[in-house]
């Protein structure tokens, strides 16, 4: 068997996606999402002028050997470009090979370890009584966790607040916008708006937070013990990864369990802080990280650590990616949860899919492969719109991390 073709199809219905369709002589096809916020085109030249020509002639049921080629044969490695440029060819091969044999993804990564994936919710609020409310609303539609981000008094904009109660979508269109970030007033906020959550909602719901990478690590220590009365599922991302003995320091002063991962893109990113029992939850997914080839390598060595997985899955990731990571994490030993940020009505309607959210779990379906098409003629209808993620400044004007 032979792979015939592939191309890359970029649509913005509501949002910027990158999809890779790799097709066989056989007459099958697959999908693969090559999404990377705000540097989508730089996937796009990757595949095209890079990967693409080096596809064509090749067995697409040779995942393996591919990935390892693709990956080794560069003589560059990781990075976020390349690895979302491997993780779209191997989702799309994964998907043939299932379609191939006729079965729904899942059974070929070992079968149902669960009957479905708990979800999380973003619930936010431009102040806190706003957030309580979204709170309530997401636990009233069956989510049994629930992720809590609010406005700060004083702080104009805040990460994962949308303006005038909108759905929330990290990009804008045009140029990155600047937003200013106070340390001390957000630390001053978040334990007070979570012991007022926990005294309206009770301990039953999981509550979670995002900090996006914005603290120190004593920062960041100083909040997860002020956290602990809450007791939070996870506090995510407290200070930027890259500096990963600071988590050392984190889990020296404080319980609240941690999650990191969502900008790592191999197991080497992952390595320290699950050998070193550092973390609580793995974030990476399947198109920042390789695909569903290397997610699984990262998942063992969780495993062997007790840690366990809470996939990425902001609105930037595709259905594609969505359906994918579905079936991985009904597949994988150590699941934990995963993140649920619904997409559009238009960008449902472009990735016509059969997974689906039923009482506070999400569930792949039964479709050979992992269950996602796209409608390519409703798809060009919808043209590339450049959008990017903000940045932040500190109130005297230093660039901090967003
Ligand atoms: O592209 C970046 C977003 O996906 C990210 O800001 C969302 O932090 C995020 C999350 O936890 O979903
Ligand atoms: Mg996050």
């Amino acid at each position: 068997m032979k792979i015939v073709d592939a191309k890359v199809i970029v649509t913005c219905p509501g949002r910027n996606f990158v999809t890779l369709r790799i097709v066989t002589d056989a007459g099958v096809h697959g999908l693969g999402d090559g999404t990377l916020n705000g540097r989508e085109k730089a996937v796009v030249a990757y595949l095209e002028d890079h990967v693409i020509p080096c596809l064509i002639g090749r067995d697409p049921q040779r995942i393996e050997d591919i990935w390892q080629y693709l990956y080794k044969g560069a003589y560059w490695r990781r990075g976020p470009v390349t690895m979302t440029a491997i993780a779209a060819v191997d989702t799309a091969l994964w998907d043939i090979k299932a379609k191939l044999a006729g079965l729904p993804l899942y059974q070929l990564l070992g079968g149902k370890s669960r009957d479905g994936l708990m979800a999380y919710s973003h619930a936010n609020g431009r102040d806190v009584a706003e957030t309580l409310d979204a709170v309530e609303a997401h636990l009233a539609v069956g989510y049994r966790a629930v992720r809590v981000q609010s406005g700060v008094p004083g702080l104009d904009k805040v990460y994962g607040i949308a303006p005038g109660g909108k759905a929330y979508e990290p990009a804008q269109k045009g140029l990155p916008q600047e937003t200013i970030w106070s340390t001390e007033k957000y630390l001053d906020h978040v334990p007070r708006l979570f012991e007022k959550l926990r005294a309206r909602v009770g301990f039953g719901p999981h509550l979670l937070h995002d900090v996006h990478h914005r603290l120190t690590p004593i920062e960041a220590a100083r909040l997860g013990k002020a956290l602990e009365p809450c007791r939070l599922f996870w506090m995510e991302d407290p200070t930027p990864a890259e500096d990963q003995e600071g988590f050392r320091l984190i889990r020296n002063h404080t319980v609240t369990p941690i999650a990191v991962g969502e900008v790592f893109n191999s197991v080497w990113d992952c390595k320290h802080l699950i050998e070193n029992r550092l973390i609580d939850y793995i974030r990476a997914t399947v198109v920042h990280a390789g695909g569903i080839s290397h997610l699984r390598k990262i998942a063992a060595l969780a495993e062997l650590h007790q840690v366990r997985t809470g996939c990425h899955g902001a609105t930037d990731l595709s259905p594609v990616c969505m359906g994918a990571a579905l079936h991985f994490g009904i597949a994988v030993a150590n699941f934990g949860i995963q993140e649920h940020m619904p997409h559009t009505a238009e960008t449902d309607a472009v990735f016509p899919h059969d997974y689906r959210f039923e009482n506070g779990f999400l569930l792949p379906g039964e479709t050979p492969g992992h269950g996602v098409e796209i409608d390519e003629a409703l798809a060009a209808r919808y043209p590339y719109d450049p959008a990017y993620l903000p940045t932040a400044r500190l109130e005297d004007g230093t660039v901090w991390s967003w």
